[in-house]
């Protein structure tokens, strides 16, 4: 039983213990039953605290449980908290470290509730495309009123326990709230039994939340404001304002009928692709960090001082990252006015942080103070990872590597930022292979969560563990992409681009393909895109791309686009007309032309390509190739790759990434629809991956 049961002088003592988190799962529910029963049936228990082993008081409903048997299965939540609500003998929650979801609504269901300071209090079940199911949207309200409820279950944020005290409490930062009776600063069990002998000795009824009223003078003026603001940001996601509905059905109709909506509402949304998605992406993010062949106890690093080749856009904004976690920074440039400009560049991001009043401005100089800026490599000789943010060309890294097997001590990691070239490759430059491995960060580097780290033949076991670490403080996102053209994310949108240019010839204008991509819900459309960052990349690549698979068949459209020099925004215009000093891009006549006539001498019959195509032949491009990367073992798992889509080519959350959104799909039918691309002009661009057949035959998807 993941439940243990102790007494003490007349105090029993339930400790949830199933590890990580004390989820809530099946045997924990039976369990917390049986421990409030065993203590009513015993004469000399007095009073019960509830608490939790190891890292948390609870973490919540067991969401690997969710739409399984278990989840429904008796005692369900409701039952547990029913049960403890009911007990005759007062029950007293002992919080430390985390109570959230289900967690919270056990402790609600409480009579009383203890804390230590710094634990955190949540009901984030929003983030996960649901609401509170048991009871959150009806207690907390009435534990701590609506207004300080309602922003809890929307946001779904954690406050810390000791702003959620009881009025009165002579406690720092109390705010008027009536959710913990007690905040302590010692020992948490012994004043747990300590307040469980004076509430024990004291004859019932025990106070319920439930019986408490929800005070505000104007709840329904409150509500509607709440669901306005909340409508705004809440587009694709339907848990908010089924959140809302949940705590006014309470409002206006009682506890009861109000519990029994939340239980409507939560049984809807737990069905929907979006809470799918959120799930997907919240186990997602945790499974990416787990490497099959890497055991988890791997003996890591320890990364103490980091050094960053390259003060440009990229080395610049790598070495914030790690700044912002502490970590002291060598910056090597070549000339002093670029490593000058670098610096900079640095603390200018860093004075507009503190101007958006996100950042103190003594934290700007403690951070400035992490980087030591040099021009010599043997400054570098102390520094336990190395990242090279040099130009994007072999020989110049040859150059960098050769160097660094020089003066990088024995054990220091050796990364390179690549977004193109092979790692073997680089690695080879070096007598220490082992120690060298990709570390490709994403566009604005300080800013963009996703990190792929690319995994060399002979990059050691230690070194990846090392790296999916340090990941973690400077909070990426890391996917481990095994060798080769693209790794996992610029390989895939590789495929994306070059659907995007057939549809021009076949028949699509830029505006058409952005919008229709983009109501699908991408951020920003392949064109609109290639302006911002730039069409001479994209035109380079092409190139290299023309000369190492002559066979490959690709669109010529973008190349002449480039060689009338309309690169983007940086030319004033790329795929649109652009005027000065705004962003916004505004369809060219001049290039539709363009598009017309070279259809024209494409022989290309221009004809109506339907938005539904279009976003058909994007995403499919991208989870065709996504497949292949599965089936050459470039990405472990179908999870991993909807983590890169999902953190770094804007692809919406709500789908789950586009590996998951094809399991929505159904395989059978991405299936067909490839099969029909590639009997159409351009087909020869549809390879069908084997492995969707194979799972579509079977009836399954990528994630099982
Ligand atoms: N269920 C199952 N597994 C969970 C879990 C949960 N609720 N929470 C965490 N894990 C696993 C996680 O996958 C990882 O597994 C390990 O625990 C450590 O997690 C009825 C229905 C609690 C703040 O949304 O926010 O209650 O990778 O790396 O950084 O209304 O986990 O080690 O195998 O994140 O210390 C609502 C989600 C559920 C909380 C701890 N609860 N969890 O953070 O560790 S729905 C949540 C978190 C619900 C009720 C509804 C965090 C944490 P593995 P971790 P951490």
């Amino acid at each position: 039983m993941a439940v243990d049961y102790t007494t003490h002088d007349g105090v029993a003592v339930i400790t949830l213990n199933n590890p990580p988190v004390n989820g809530l799962g099946l045997s924990t529910r039976a369990g917390i039953v049986e421990g409030i029963e065993r203590a009513q049936n015993d004469p000399a228990v007095k009073a019960i605290v509830l608490t939790g082993a190891g890292k948390a008081f609870s973490g919540g409903a067991d969401i690997t449980e969710f739409n399984t048997p278990k989840a429904t299965q008796e005692p369900t939540l409701h039952t547990v908290i029913k049960t403890v609500e009911g007990s005759a003998k007062p029950v007293i929650a002992a919080i430390h470290s985390v109570a959230m979801g289900g967690g919270l609504e056990l402790a609600l269901g409480a009579h009383y509730r203890i804390a230590a300071p710094g634990a955190q209090i949540a009901l984030p079940e929003v983030k996960l495309g649901i609401l509170p199911g048991a009871g959150g949207t009806q207690r907390l309200p009435r534990a701590i009123g609506l207004e300080a409820a309602l922003n809890m279950i929307v946001s779904g944020a954690p406050v810390m326990s000791e702003k959620l005290a009881h009025p009165g409490l002579a406690h720092p930062g109390l705010a008027d709230s009536g959710l913990f009776d007690e905040v302590v600063e010692g020992d948490l069990a012994e004043a747990a039994l300590a307040f469980a002998r004076k509430v024990g000795a004291k004859a019932g009824p025990h106070p319920k939340v439930r019986d408490r009223k929800i005070e505000h003078p104007n709840a329904a003026g409150f509500i509607q404001f709440a669901r306005n603001s909340v409508a705004a940001v809440a587009k694709n996601f339907p848990g908010p304002l089924k959140c809302i509905d949940a705590v006014e059905a309470g409002v206006q109709n009682g506890f009861d009928k109000g519990l029994a909506f939340e239980r409507d509402c939560f049984i809807a949304l737990v069905q929907t692709p979006e809470s799918h998605a959120l799930r997907h992406a919240f186990f997602g993010e945790r499974a990416a960090s787990k490497i099959p062949d890497v055991p988890s106890d791997t003996p890591v690093r320890d990364i103490k001082q980091v050094a960053v080749i390259g003060a440009g856009t990229m080395g610049g904004g790598i070495a914030m990252n790690f700044i912002n976690a502490g970590i002291p920074v060598t910056l090597l440039e070549t000339k002093q006015e670029a490593l000058d400009r670098g610096v900079g560049t640095i603390r200018k991001n860093y004075e507009a942080t503190v101007k958006k009043g996100k950042l103190k401005p003594e934290a700007l100089e403690q951070r400035m103070a992490l980087i030591t800026p040099t021009l010599s490599y043997d400054d570098l000789k102390n520094a336990d990872l190395i990242v090279e943010a040099v130009f994007e060309e072999l020989g110049v890294k040859e150059q960098v590597f050769k160097r660094l097997d020089e003066v990088a001590k024995p054990g220091a990691i050796l990364a390179s930022n690549t977004s193109t070239l092979d790692v073997d490759k680089i690695a080879a430059f070096t007598k220490r292979p082992q120690d060298v491995v990709g570390m490709h960060f994403f566009s604005p580097a300080n800013v963009m969560k996703l990190l792929e780290v690319v995994r060399g033949k002979d990059t050691a076991k230690d070194v990846l563990a090392t790296v999916m670490k340090l990941a973690k403080k400077i909070k990426k996102t890391a996917v481990v992409s095994g060798v080769c053209d693209g790794f996992i994310g610029n390989r895939m949108i590789e495929q994306y681009i070059r659907q995007a240019l057939f549809m021009l010839e076949e028949g699509a204008l830029p505006a058409q393909v952005d919008k229709a991509i983009e109501k699908f819900g991408f951020a920003m459309g392949p064109f609109r895109m290639s302006d911002l960052a730039g069409n001479d990349i994209g035109w380079a690549i092409r190139k290299r791309r023309y000369q190492e698979h002559p066979d490959m068949h690709y669109s010529k459209i973008a190349d002449r686009l480039c060689e009338t020099g309309r690169f983007g925004q940086k030319t004033g215009g790329g795929w649109y007309d652009y005027k000065a000093g705004d962003r916004t891009a505004y369809p060219s006549k001049v290039v539709d032309e363009m598009i017309t006539s070279f259809s024209k001498e494409a022989n290309a019959e221009r004809r109506k390509i339907s938005d539904e195509e279009i976003v058909e032949r994007l995403v499919f491009a991208l989870v065709n190739e996504g497949a292949k990367i599965l089936e050459e073992g470039i990405a472990s798992k179908a999870s991993d790759i909807d983590m890169v889509y999902l953190t770094g080519y804007g692809f919406p959350l709500y789908r789950g990434g586009p590996m998951l959104y094809a399991d929505t799909v159904g395989l059978y039918n991405v299936e067909r629809a490839i099969r029909r691309y590639a009997s159409r002009p351009n087909g020869d661009a549809w390879q069908l991956a084997p492995s969707i057949a194979e799972l579509a035959a079977k009836g399954r998807g990528f994630n099982g």
